[in-house]
């Protein structure tokens, strides 16, 4: 048993030395806090891979246990999976569609499912597994015995670090994967010349190959597995380099034995034959090869420092443009899973904004442009049978991803998402074509990195809308950089997409409504039937009028197809209000079928509210009153991914303490008391989501979440404030982005808006809406505003929705926002508005100081 020596983080400053460090820890008690705002860290290494730390470089994974004795980083390569290219259509479905839709219409639901299961989803693959790239192996048989044990995750630079000691001497791994240089990095060292003697191999779950590239590199080469019929055609090449200084290198058996050196530096380089989902013709070990010669001949060039500092500056260019300060308390400096343990009972606001910071880590972290976009879990699996394949889940796993990619400025890495949305839209025009004999494109449920759209999993698989949910990213990106070379680009994608209900819509039978028929409220079954399969649910109609409504706004905008203009209106005045039902809830159904006790995770009819934005206090009173019974009657605990849903979705409701309600479900240990993994949603040690398993979205989800809690531009204004929870009274924000290119600074005091800052890109009228009103300005002029007049600016226009149909009579009390101000600020491009504050409100004044300018 390892004896490990807690010590105070005072000790632990950035930057310490290892020479210093030692010295410091008798200093503890006296020496001043240090800064662990963006850190995570613990006294003990993993024991699970639950409490691993992730590093990525959108390409490369590793998680790092911190053990010292035999250290492990398990790995990941993002193009790494089982199968080849292929798709997984089945063709029986064209000639059952007129069947299913007609035991739909009849009321055999159970008849239409099993027909649906047989000839709509796949009878051979279900889509493809994520494979794990193996793990590099640190032995220090010597080190077994150890105290003062360190270890973290530093956000602000993307490095993890483990240090500890043994006898006099204190050991210290940095590990990153280098963003600039792609491989991933350790570098270790000693207080002590001479004193670092140890074994460095590489290992795999699956059968590999191992064999001496020369002296310093080893080479593993690995086949990925077949899988459902499809055979694996991928392969991993891995190359592990040392460079020693002092002491001695050797190799036995592919391992690399280091003797008493005095610092090593490691450096890995994978890469497979994947080119596209269509292509596997590059070669893996030439491609590793060349990283590996490119990485050595920069750590010649310039010493290790300035190639960590190169890492970190990519990184930084996207992390450092969003900052949160929710404010502090004496827990910030305790361990992490000591805080998420305790987060739910105390007031820990720091924590919060750790872990929405650690969202946008994970997204720079496992979404570089030109890359593959974040799966099931990111970028890290060390299974080869991983939960769901992890892969992308398109009915709200793979969406929810990229939540918080435009609002936290992290535009770039949107990329890889909206290259995959407009793969699908090439593979499917195969289903759409072969399956439903329509035009245009559509995906099932789910997805991999073959790009499949065939139906997957039984009765899950047979929700055709994921193209108008898929549809929606392109447009909302549009809405936050106005960038209209981008809209003419994907455009045709979006016209594709409304091609296919153009083709695949049919009439309701009663109201003659235009419904998608067959499909399912996403994995939910009303008890009135006991299946999935149902027509017209209102989440499919949510997203058809946006589909259509941004398809129609988009072409208007590029001028392009108004021959098809007035076609696309008459299906979008066909499509089904929404509906009030008989429980005063928003019907998830066409017929009012929803449960009061329902407690399903997925609450899909609640599109409209968040991600979409059709239910407004403002424009849909009723539905929003609706929408809010729904989520009461739906309660809070879940699955993690539903939980921080539901933050978003409350704080669209506009309460903010029910939202920070969530937070406090969702962080919660999702690992029991004696260390093992629970059944209930929540967070583990290393602040990865629990759905449970570990599934990524749920991290994205809070970062979404929180951002929407502190302003939101979806309804017509910029909302300042909408939804902020008693917890943080006080706080600073800077460089949250709001449709339409405004770059929003803004500091709050006693739950009061105290200082602002707009940055104008776009330029247009701005206007804003806050509870409170802002400090007075002369610089530029201001205009009272009211709900009835338009903003005039493009990016916050509204379609009009339908009234609800109403089967309650019940009157729910109604929002009002007469105490909010309305104001429109004409602004032009690349300028800069401050609502300053006044010097007498010095908390907000100092926290102003300290606001970094966005670029
Ligand atoms: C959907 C969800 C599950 C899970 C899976 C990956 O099917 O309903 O809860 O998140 O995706």
């Amino acid at each position: 048993m390892s004896k490990t020596v807690q010590f105070s983080l005072l000790s632990f400053r950035g930057a310490l030395s290892v020479v210093s460090l030692v010295s410091c820890i008798a200093l503890a008690s006296s020496a001043e806090p240090a800064t662990t705002a963006l850190k995570l860290w613990y006294s003990q290494p993993a024991a699970l891979w639950e409490e691993a730390l992730p590093l990525g470089n959108g390409r490369l994974g590793a998680m790092v246990y911190g053990k010292p004795a035999d250290e492990t980083i398990q790995l990941n390569e993002n193009t790494f999976w089982a199968g080849g290219p292929h798709n997984n259509i089945n063709t029986a479905a064209l000639s059952s569609l007129p069947e299913i839709r007609r035991l739909i219409t009849t009321g055999d639901y159970a008849g239409a499912e099993a027909l649906a299961a047989k000839s709509i989803t796949s009878q051979g693959a279900n889509g493809m597994p994520y494979q794990s790239a193996g793990n590099l192996h640190l032995e220090f048989p010597a080190h077994t015995q150890y105290q003062n044990y360190y270890r973290d995750l530093d956000l602000a630079n993307a490095v993890a670090t483990t240090r500890y000691q043994v006898a006099d001497v204190v050991y210290s791994r940095e590990v990153f994967t280098s963003l600039a240089d792609q491989v991933v990095v350790v570098k270790l060292t000693a207080s002590k010349p001479g004193k670092l003697s140890f074994k460095a191999y590489l290992s795999h779950p699956s059968k590999a190959v191992f064999s001496q590239q020369n002296a310093n590199t080893v080479l593993m080469q690995v086949q990925a597995n077949d899988h459902e019929g499809i055979k694996g055609q991928l392969q991993l090449a891995s190359l592990l380099y040392a460079q020693h200084s002092g002491g001695h290198l050797s190799q036995t058996n592919q391992q690399l034995e280091v003797q008493n050196a005095d610092s090593v530096l490691l450096l890995l380089s994978m890469a497979t034959n994947f080119v596209s989902y269509q292509d596997i013709s590059a070669n893996a070990l030439s491609r590793a090869q060349e990283y590996l010669a490119k990485a050595q001949q920069q750590f010649q060039h310039q010493q290790y420092p300035a190639r960590k500092l190169a890492h970190s500056k990519v990184y930084k260019h996207y992390f450092d443009r969003v900052t949160l300060d929710l404010g502090h308390s004496e827990f910030s400096a305790e361990p992490t899973d000591q805080r998420i343990r305790l987060f739910a009972q105390r007031h820990d606001p720091e924590l919060a904004s750790l872990y929405f910071q650690f969202g946008r880590y994970l997204l720079i972290s496992s979404s570089q442009p030109g890359g593959q976009p974040a799966n099931l879990q990111g970028l890290w699996n060390h299974r080869q049978d991983p939960p769901w394949d992890s892969k992308y889940t398109l009915n709200i796993n793979a969406q929810m991803n990229y939540w918080p990619a435009e609002v936290t400025q992290l535009t770039e890495l949107h990329q890889p998402f909206i290259q995959m949305i407009k793969e699908l839209a090439v593979t499917g025009q195969q289903s759409a074509k072969t399956m439903y004999g329509a035009r245009g494109w559509m995906a099932h449920h789910n997805t991999d990195i073959w790009r499949i759209t065939g139906g997957v999993d039984y009765s899950w698989g047979s929700w055709p809308t994921s193209n108008a949910w898929l549809s929606q990213h392109l447009w909302q990106k549009y809405l936050y950089s106005g960038d209209k070379t981008y809209l003419a680009e994907v455009y045709p994608v979006m016209k594709a997409a409304v091609q296919f209900f153009e083709d695949f819509l049919i009439e309701s039978p009663d109201k003659q409504w235009l419904i998608v028929s067959p499909s399912m409220s996403p994995e939910n079954a009303p008890k009135a039937t006991g299946t999935k399969i149902a027509a017209g649910v209102t989440m499919d109609n949510q997203l058809l009028f946006d589909l259509f409504s941004n398809t129609l706004a988009a072409a208007t905008i590029l001028n392009q197809d108004q021959n098809l203009l007035p076609g696309w209106q008459q299906i979008l005045s066909r499509l089904p209000p929404m509906q009030i039902g008989q429980h005063h809830q928003l019907q998830e159904w066409l017929q009012d079928w929803d449960d009061p006790q329902d407690k399903h995770r997925h609450i899909s009819h609640l599109y409209g509210l968040y991600p979409g934005n059709q239910i407004s206090p403002l424009r849909s009173p009723e539905l929003f009153n609706a929408a809010k019974v729904t989520m009461e009657q739906r309660g809070d605990p879940s699955t993690g991914w539903s939980m921080n849903w539901k933050i978003n979705l409350w704080a669209r409701l506009l309460d903010g303490d029910r939202a920070f309600k969530l937070m406090r479900e969702q962080i919660k240990p999702a690992l029991t008391a004696d260390g093992k993994i629970s059944e209930s949603g929540g967070t583990y040690p290393n602040m990865f989501d629990a759905h449970p398993p570990f599934q990524i979205d749920g991290n994205f989800g809070f970062t979404s979440g929180l951002a929407e809690m502190l302003a939101q531009s979806h309804d017509g204004a910029v909302h300042l404030l909408p939804a902020l929870p008693q917890e943080w009274p006080n706080g600073r924000v800077t460089g949250l982005m709001m449709r339409g290119g405004f770059v929003l600074d803004m500091s709050w005091h006693n739950g009061q808006v105290c200082r602002l800052k707009i940055h104008s890109r776009l330029g247009g009228n701005l206007r804003l809406r806050s509870a409170s009103p802002l400090p007075a300005v002369t610089a530029f002029k201001l205009y009272q505003a009211s709900d009835n007049s338009t903003n005039s600016n493009p990016f916050y226009q509204q379609a009009q929705i339908k009234a609800p149909l109403k089967h309650t009579n019940k009157n729910l009390p109604q929002l009002s926002f007469s105490s909010s101000s309305l104001i429109d600020v004409p602004t032009e491009a690349g300028k800069d508005y401050l609502w300053n504050c006044k010097k007498t409100e010095a908390p907000c004044c100092d926290k102003a100081e300290m606001t970094q300018h966005t670029q």
